[in-house]
């Protein structure tokens, strides 16, 4: 809401406010009256990304040198709530052109950036990225797009599969299999655009929520590109740049989610303080209060881990992976419940199409599938935290073997070594 301060606004910068703000007033002047519309037709909201264009934010997250907004991963996050806030859909319709520009921004060679970015920075070009498949989501190292590289020429064969800004988007960045027999080697990017000869758009879907952006399949038929086209300039490190990617890409998503339930919960309480029962308003009653503040609270929560996995993406931080599956992780699946409890206080109206509430649940369902679900995010933290657990290992002297008589109080009694000097 327009003009409301909260305490750790404080930890934003002057910068980071001013993207927000410009964002809070698309998102209020264009995205909500039109959220309903085009969640009903399920067309692109072209007139929504005119305006996003408009204010400047298309490319927020793009450096300046290449035409971009200059900003990082936190201003597109905050930029991504705030849409998010007034529609799901849009908030991914804009951070998806970050998903599809990431790979570019990680790994292209320079003529390849100077070739692309400035044009998706002003949105003359959107973005897409291709890489899941019919047979691989989860797995993404079994794609089976091949990608013959030849010395001057590139040809892709295959399909792709739930591809985000699909036909809206006019440039793709698609993974495929370059090198069968590599296990490590594999993969490679391509730099694919609208109306390369033996490249068209199939089926598009009918999805349960995020609806005015497409999602779609794309189909390569000996699809000749030039060899320039690889991402970076060199085959067989493509799986590396999709993990890369999508490190830089999961706090978006998490932003989406933490702009659904923030939606949701301010038409929630907006709704509470109106609606009447036993002769009064509903939010006067505890077990309403007590959703309210755990919906609150689990908000303040994911946002935090948003903020905080996005300035360390920005400044550069190693290791950055686990903290930006916990970041989408927890906030998607808080995303979930905050929504459903939306719903819920919104009782049987919430259920209604005729009222805003239950498209924050369909919207942020998606949010715990794509770009990794959160079961793949699980592992992702799972396997870095048993790695990291090596550096723990002088906590083996607390847990008693199975087969060992002392127990940790015989240990306590015990005299305490002198320190080594
Ligand atoms: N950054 C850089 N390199 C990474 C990396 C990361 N975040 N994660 C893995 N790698 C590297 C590994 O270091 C390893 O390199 P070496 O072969 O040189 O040792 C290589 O990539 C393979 O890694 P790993 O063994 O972990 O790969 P797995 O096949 O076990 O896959 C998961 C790991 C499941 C985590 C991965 O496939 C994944 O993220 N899947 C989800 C894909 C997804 O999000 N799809 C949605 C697409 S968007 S709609």
């Amino acid at each position: 809401m327009a003009g409301r301060r909260w305490p750790l606004d404080e930890l934003l910068t002057e910068t980071n406010r001013a993207w927000r703000a410009r964002a809070r007033e698309v998102a209020e002047k264009v995205v909500r009256p039109k959220a309903a519309h085009y969640d009903r037709v399920q067309e692109y909201p072209w007139e929504i990304k005119d305006a996003l264009c408009a204010s400047g934010l298309m490319g927020v997250w793009i450096p300046a040198e290449y035409g971009g907004g200059g900003g990082g991963v936190l201003d597109l996050c905050l930029v991504v709530e705030e849409l998010s806030k007034a529609c799901g859909g849009v908030g991914v319709l804009y951070a998806v052109n970050a998903l599809g520009s990431f790979p570019l921004l990680l790994a292209g060679t320079e003529e390849q950036k100077r070739h692309y970015l400035p044009e998706i920075a002003s949105g003359r070009r959107l973005c897409a990225f291709g890489l899941s498949e019919r047979g691989a989501g989860s797995d993404a190292g079994g794609l089976a797009t091949r990608c013959e590289v030849g010395a001057s020429e590139l040809i892709i064969n295959g399909d792709k599969k739930w591809t985000t800004n699909g036909g809206a988007a006019d440039i793709y960045t698609v993974f495929t299999v370059s090198d069968p027999t590599s296990m490590s080697r594999r993969l490679s990017a391509v730099l694919i655009e609208k109306g390369d000869p033996g490249f068209a758009i199939g089926r598009t879907e009918d999805k349960m929520g995020i609806r005015c952006v497409p999602v779609v399949e794309l189909h390569f038929r000996d699809c000749r590109v030039p060899a320039d086209r690889i991402l970076g300039g060199r085959p067989g490190v493509g799986f590396k740049h999709a993990m890369m990617t999508l490190d830089r890409a999961r706090p978006g998503v998490a932003a989406q989610a933490v702009g659904c339930a923030q939606g949701a919960t301010d038409l929630a309480v907006v709704y509470c303080n109106q609606r009447q029962q036993f002769g009064q308003p509903i939010s006067g009653f505890q077990m309403v209060q007590g959703m309210l503040a755990d919906m609150s609270t689990q908000i303040e929560a994911a946002r935090q881990l948003v903020h905080a996995s996005a300035r360390a993406l920005d400044l550069g931080a190693k290791d950055v992976t686990r903290m930006a599956a916990q970041a989408k992780l927890f906030a998607t699946d808080m995303a979930m419940k905050v929504t459903t409890d939306a719903v819920q206080l919104f009782g049987g109206y919430g259920y209604m199409r005729d009222y805003p509430v239950e498209k924050y649940m369909r919207d942020a369902k998606i949010t715990q599938i794509y770009e990794g679900t959160n079961q793949v995010q699980r592992i992702v933290v799972a396997r870095s935290i048993i790695k990291q657990a090596a550096s723990l290992e002088h906590l083996k002297a607390y847990i008693p073997l199975p087969d060992h008589p002392n127990t940790l109080a015989d240990r306590a009694r015990a005299p305490v070594a002198p320190a080594q000097a």
